[in-house]
């Protein structure tokens, strides 16, 4: 299979200028392509993952990928898919997130590989030095209104407006293609099918300004869940690729709860697992489903993938616990990943009663149903089961001095941290 074939088999290819011309080229040659990522938060997320994990695949093909920070146009914003306008970020802001996601970026791609090493650029290197008249003459001239407005990121907000800074970002990222085009021979644009509009622009401008049409497009699918809401979201918000905003442990606990009906789509998308791995995981889940094999490769592959072996076998550990509610085995590092989003009560002093501790922790409403708990074996201390109504919680029921987990009933979790 060529690496077109595999991308489509994989469901990665949304659209291509000229399917057949880009074949052809990557089966001939080795193709300087990039793909490009606006510093817009201080981390990528999983929205950007099929993009990042994509360059990866054309360089394991033997292709050579530019990952570009859009450090200039993350000062501008692409309305591309945008229901309105953004507000501007300050510019020591925009800075100091760059360097961020160069860094992160840079995880996922081979810097070191023959004939083909991988390359991070800023385009703040050619549009922050790029004056206003050589703007508007070089790359200005080059565009139409007429065919800027025809494009859908314009379109779509004709109604609710769009501001000039907004309009005018498709030019800077043509204009970076074409930069990438003359200095890297870069010849292939990816992106997301959000991105369309601004790969062709990017496409015209090199063909007015070289007179030649030898550089393409290739867009991947908006990644889509079969119940309809918006991917890459939970209640606690956007899965983050950053450990310090996404714990490896609710990472991979995203991933885990993956719809049956997506779990396919998602092995392909996200995972770097063959075609007969992936078929093999499929036929499990239609014999299987309970076993959630498929899901447990995609947690695991993913999370490796982003968060390295040593943090996957971690979230296992956390979720096995959890699961089994044999948590006294936990680090205070994992319990702080784990209980993340449990309620959690800070306790001031010293020893302390049990059912003191469980009313003041609002774990239950009153004294009397606090001994009533107890003595129906409701309550859990760090996994342990505690009857004893007198029961007093001392320095020896806090894991690594820091924290005790309480449980009432089967799956009610509560933290007590001390101060
Ligand atoms: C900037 C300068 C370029 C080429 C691309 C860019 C960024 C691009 C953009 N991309 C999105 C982003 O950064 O805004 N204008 O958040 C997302 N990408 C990728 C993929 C995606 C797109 O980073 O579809 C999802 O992740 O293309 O929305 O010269």
């Amino acid at each position: 299979m060529d690496l077109l074939a595999e991308l489509q088999w994989r469901g990665l290819v949304n659209q291509t200028t000229d399917e057949d011309g880009l074949r052809k080229l990557l089966n001939e040659e080795r193709v300087t392509l990039y793909c490009g990522f606006d510093p817009t938060a201080d981390s990528l997320h999983i929205g950007n993952l099929a993009a990042i994990l994509t360059l990866r695949r054309f360089q394991q093909a033997g292709h050579r990928p530019i990952a570009l920070v859009g450090g200039a146009t993350g000062l501008i914003g692409d309305p591309s898919g945008k229901k309105s306008e953004r507000t501007l970020n300050a510019k020591e802001t925009v800075e100091a997130w760059s360097a961020r996601i160069k860094e992160q970026l840079g995880r996922f791609l081979d810097f070191e590989a023959d004939g083909n090493p991988a390359k991070i650029a800023n385009n703040y290197d050619w549009i922050g030095p790029l004056d206003v008249i050589t703007f508007l003459r070089d790359v200005g001239k080059h565009f139409s209104v007429n065919y800027m407005l025809a494009k859908e990121s314009v379109q779509s907000r004709i109604e609710t407006g769009i501001s000039f800074t907004e309009f005018s970002y498709m030019m800077l990222q043509a204009y970076d293609f074409l930069k990438l085009y003359e200095t890297e021979g870069c010849r292939l644009q990816i992106g997301g099918s959000d991105q369309w509009g601004n790969i062709t622009a990017g496409l015209e401008l090199i063909r007015k300004t070289k007179g030649e049409a030898r550089a393409f497009g290739l867009t991947i699918p908006l990644v889509t869940k079969a119940d309809g809401t918006k991917f890459g979201k939970t209640e606690s918000g956007t899965i983050w690729l950053d450990k310090e905003k996404t714990s490896p442990y609710e990472f991979y606990q995203f991933w885990i709860n993956t719809d049956d009906r997506d779990v396919i789509r998602y092995l392909k998308y996200f995972t770097f697992l063959s075609r007969e791995e992936i078929e093999a995981l499929e036929q499990e889940l239609r014999e299987a489903p309970e076993k959630r094999a498929a899901q447990r490769a995609l947690a695991e592959e993913v999370t490796k993938l982003v968060h390295g072996e040593e943090a996957l076998r971690q979230a296992i550990r956390i979720s096995e616990a959890l699961f089994s509610g044999d948590i006294a085995n936990l680090t205070a590092a994992e319990i702080e990943q784990g209980f993340k989003d449990v309620p959690a009560f800070v306790h001031e002093g010293g020893d302390v009663p049990l059912v003191e501790l469980l009313v003041s922790a609002g774990i239950s409403p009153s004294k009397r149903q606090a001994r009533e708990d107890i003595q129906n074996g409701a309550i859990y201390v760090n996994g342990e089961r505690i009857q004893d109504v007198g029961a007093v919680l001392t320095a020896e029921h806090r894991l690594e001095g820091r924290f005790t987990v309480i449980r009432r009933g089967k799956k009610k979790y509560y933290l007590i941290r001390y101060a």
